[in-house]
This record gives C-alpha cells, sequence and structure tokens, in this order.
C-alpha cells in the first residue's frame, strides 16, 4: 500500500511454533495443508468463504465468529492468475524492489494502484473482488448516512485497487491500516505463492489470529480484525501454519478497500 497509507505500530515478531503450541481455535480443520492446496472445508453452514483460520484469545474468538476474518480458497483460476500477473508485472517494469520504506513496515516490495485493467478476464476478477468486498462490509452500507460519503454502494470502494509485489524475501511488519485513507474492509487476492497473514492485537499480544493464505484465495479483514489488530505477512523463516512451514515465494497481492468514514 502506499507509503502513506500505512501505520506501523512497533510489534515484536514472536516466534509463531511457540504461539502455536498454546493456540486456543482451530478453524481449518485438522487436515494437514499441502501447497497443492488440500485443506478441508471446515464447518461451514452456508457461509461461502472457508477459513483457514487459527486463534488465541477471546477477542480472536469473537473476532473469527462474527467473521472478521475470512479466507475463501480459489477464489481465482490458475488461467485467471496467469493473466493477473502478467498484467500486473507489466506495471512493475524497470522497477526494482525497494528494502527501505521510510517507517520500516514493509521490506522487498514494489507497488501500484491501478483503476484499469486491460484484458477482460482481468477486468471480470477485479469485479469479483469488489464484489466480494462490498458484499463482505454489508455494515457499512447500514452505517448512518451522516457517517458515509453520500454515496451509493458502488461507491463504498476506493475507486483503484492496490498491487503489491512482494520478493521471496519480502515481508510486511505489523501494522494498522491508516483510517484516514481506508474504510472498514480490506479484501486481498494472494498469487504466486501461499503465506501466511498473523494478526495480533495492539495491546493484548497474547491475543492472536493467523490466516492461511493459499496462492490463488481471498482473504477478508474488517471490522475490529481490521482496527484493532495489527495484521502482517510473516517472512518465510516464520511463515508457518498449523506447525507446517509454509513456503513463502515471490507473492503478488491485488488489495481492495472500502473507503474511509468522513471524519468532518
Ligand atoms: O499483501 C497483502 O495481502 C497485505 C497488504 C497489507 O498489509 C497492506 O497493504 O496493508
Amino acid at each position: 500500500m502506499a507509503a502513506s497509507r500505512l501505520i506501523l505500530f512497533p510489534g515484536s515478531f514472536p516466534g509463531v511454533s511457540s504461539r502455536l503450541a498454546g493456540f486456543g481455535g482451530k478453524l481449518c480443520s485438522s487436515t494437514r495443508f499441502c501447497s497443492g492446496g488440500c485443506i478441508k472445508e471446515i464447518r461451514d453452514e452456508g457461509n461461502k468463504f472457508r477459513r483457514c483460520i487459527q486463534y488465541s484469545g477471546e477477542g480472536a474468538r469473537l473476532a473469527v465468529i462474527n467473521e472478521g476474518v475470512l479466507v475463501k480458497e480459489n477464489f481465482v483460476s490458475e488461467r485467471e492468475e496467469e493473466e493477473l500477473v502478467k498484467e500486473a508485472r507489466s506495471s512493475f517494469r524497470r522497477v526494482k524492489y525497494e528494502y527501505d520504506h521510510w517507517d520500516g513496515v514493509i521490506k522487498g516490495y514494489r507497488e501500484t494502484e491501478k483503476s484499469q485493467w486491460r484484458s477482460q478476464s482481468n477486468q471480470s476478477v477485479i469485479k469479483r473482488l469488489e464484489k466480494a468486498t462490498l458484499e463482505a462490509s454489508g455494515g457499512e452500507v447500514t452505517a448512518p448516512a451522516a457517517m458515509m460519503n453520500n454515496s451509493p454502494p458502488n461507491s463504498l470502494l476506493l475507486s483503484s485497487v492496490h498491487v503489491l509485489d512482494l520478493a521471496k524475501d519480502g515481508y510486511i511488519n505489523p501494522h494498522i491500516d491508516n483510517v484516514k485513507f481506508c474504510g472498514t474492509t480490506i479484501a486481498g487476492i494472494s498469487l504466486l505463492s501461499d503465506s501466511v497473514m498473523k494478526l495480533v492485537h495492539q495491546e493484548r499480544k497474547d491475543d492472536w489470529i493467523l490466516m492461511l493464505l493459499p496462492q490463488r484465495s481471498l482473504y477478508i479483514l474488517r471490522d475490529l480484525a481490521r482496527y484493532e489488530y495489527e495484521h502482517q505477512i510473516l517472512p518465510d523463516s516464520l511463515s508457518y501454519f498449523n506447525n507446517e512451514h509454509i513456503q513463502r515465494d515471490n507473492r503478488i497481492s491485488i488489495i481492495a478497500r472500502t473507503k474511509p468514514f468522513k471524519t468532518t
């Protein structure tokens, strides 16, 4: 995301495996995760989003139960992924990976905001992403009109999506997206690599959530999970889920966000 939009709340990089030893909940079933994507669907009861989530702490449990965090596997097909990567990479031609973000939030990345996509396939994936973001942000649609941007549901979304290319050795440190630039809901597609997103409550460090983000999946972060938990994409050395190392490779994410509430 654009540098100015990130707020880093200095956090540690606690050892994931030691925390896993005592995790309080596991919503991804006991099935082993294989890089081919054999994650067993958990009890889902009509919700079309699958969850690949582990958590510890009462706040985290509530965030999970209230669907503040969701993961849906295979949101894009392999073919769609290829097209997205091709167009995303063409935006990055001759752009080098950066390792010196001004506040240290992110290492080994390049990024852009994109409002137009050339390929029809990409346009249709972005529409799906935006629809999923809007659906997930249902609370926002019903928020008091005075707090909104006074506009119909479609314009609840930021007009561009954020394309973020993380090098194999790149990672994102704990942060909360700046409320001035982003509303209640963040939705991202993960391409090229599996990864693990970790959320830690900004005050209660033993209140945490791990989200396994398989290649080609969609994740949603919203409400308290978005406002009260710092999120991060773990570097390969800390990339563990359910006691398994989830190998991190070069990863491209495409992220849609709702608009912030008006503050004046
Ligand atoms: O790459 C991602 O999916 C997460 C990006 C992120 O943390 C952010 O832009 O705030």
